[in-house]
């Protein structure tokens, strides 16, 4: 049995208990206790605060952890970054009052920064040679400054819109952050086999995310020019049809940007274009 923290409520909430659902681990959310059993996977969910999830992984009380490369980063703990899971992004910032000349970090020289990642500013201002006065703060930074409490905050952003909405501007993009798989670091070798049984189901997850199935038919002639549109994982799948001259083409494609691709595709005569879903890819 292995045992598995993630958020219980809040911005990885969600997405994480969408990925373990995405791998075949059914957990289930509305029955959620503190420590839940997962039913189809020996597996224990345990729901926590983001902030003390890098805690029990790094000594052991869960063997396996979801959280912000932030969180990780701020609590300096030992654990084990095991990968990527493509969610969750933002970055910690930097931002001054909007109406502040700015020429360079050298401006938080003598200044008050507020913050709730005073490990993560201090090895910044470390590096950059700059003596300013951390302010440690639990929520709502970015009205410190207004507050008077600071001249200037450090604090995460993902839109910019708190920023803006609060008469501050980004000044220096300090640490880029997004949602990663943690484990502890001696883990047992059950555990171990456990971890790449889901990384293995993770990469597929991370590998079809964003991905569509595409078949159309198309003139002999153009497959060529097809495949130079349509790169596919090893080369497109052409099939003949009936009718004379012509070919079906399989392949998967990036989400991103198809539409674009589409117009490419009837320019040099494919017809019939269908896009579907993909569940799962193994490549
Ligand atoms: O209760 P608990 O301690 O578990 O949650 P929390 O309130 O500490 O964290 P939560 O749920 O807000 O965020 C969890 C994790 O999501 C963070 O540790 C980051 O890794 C990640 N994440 C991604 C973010 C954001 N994007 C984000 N935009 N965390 C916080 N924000 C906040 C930010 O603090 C600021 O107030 O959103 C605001 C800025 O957003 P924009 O879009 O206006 O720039
Ligand atoms: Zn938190």
């Amino acid at each position: 049995m292995i045992r598995i923290a993630i958020q219980s409520k809040g911005r990885l909430n969600e997405e994480s208990t969408a990925l373990l659902q995405e791998i075949g681990i059914g957990i289930d959310d509305s029955k959620r206790k503190f420590l839940s059993k997962v039913p189809n996977f020996p597996m224990e969910v345990l729901y926590l605060r983001d902030d003390d999830i890098p805690q029990v992984v790094s000594c052991g009380t869960a063997s396996l952890g979801i959280v912000g490369e932030n969180e990780v980063a701020e609590k300096g703990l030992d654990v084990r970054v095991v990968k990527k899971l493509g969610f969750g992004g933002c970055r910690i910032s930097l931002a001054i009052p909007k109406d502040s000349p700015y020429e360079g970090p050298q401006w938080f020289n003598g200044k008050r920064i507020a913050t709730s990642y005073p490990r993560i500013l201090k090895q910044y201002l470390d590096s950059q040679g700059i003596k300013a006065e951390i302010e440690i703060i639990t929520g709502s930074v970015e009205v410190a400054p207004a507050a008077g409490i600071s001249d200037a905050i450090f604090d995460i952003v993902s839109s910019g819109g708190t920023l803006v909405s609060n008469g501050l501007k980004e000044v220096e993009k300090v640490f880029f952050s997004e949602a990663v798989l943690i484990a502890y670091p001696n883990l047992s070798a059950e555990d171990e086999q456990m971890l790449q049984t889901m990384l293995f189901r993770i990469d597929s997850a991370i590998y079809s995310r964003d991905k569509k199935y595409i078949l159309m038919n198309l003139p002999k002639e153009s497959v060529e020019a097809a495949t130079k549109i349509l790169p596919a994982m090893r080369s497109p799948t052409v099939m003949p049809l009936a009718a004379e001259g012509w070919c079906a083409m399989h392949s998967v494609v990036e989400e991103d940007g198809i539409w674009d691709k589409i117009l490419q595709l009837k320019a040099i005569g494919a017809e019939g274009i269908l896009v579907l879903n993909i569940d799962k890819i193994i490549p």
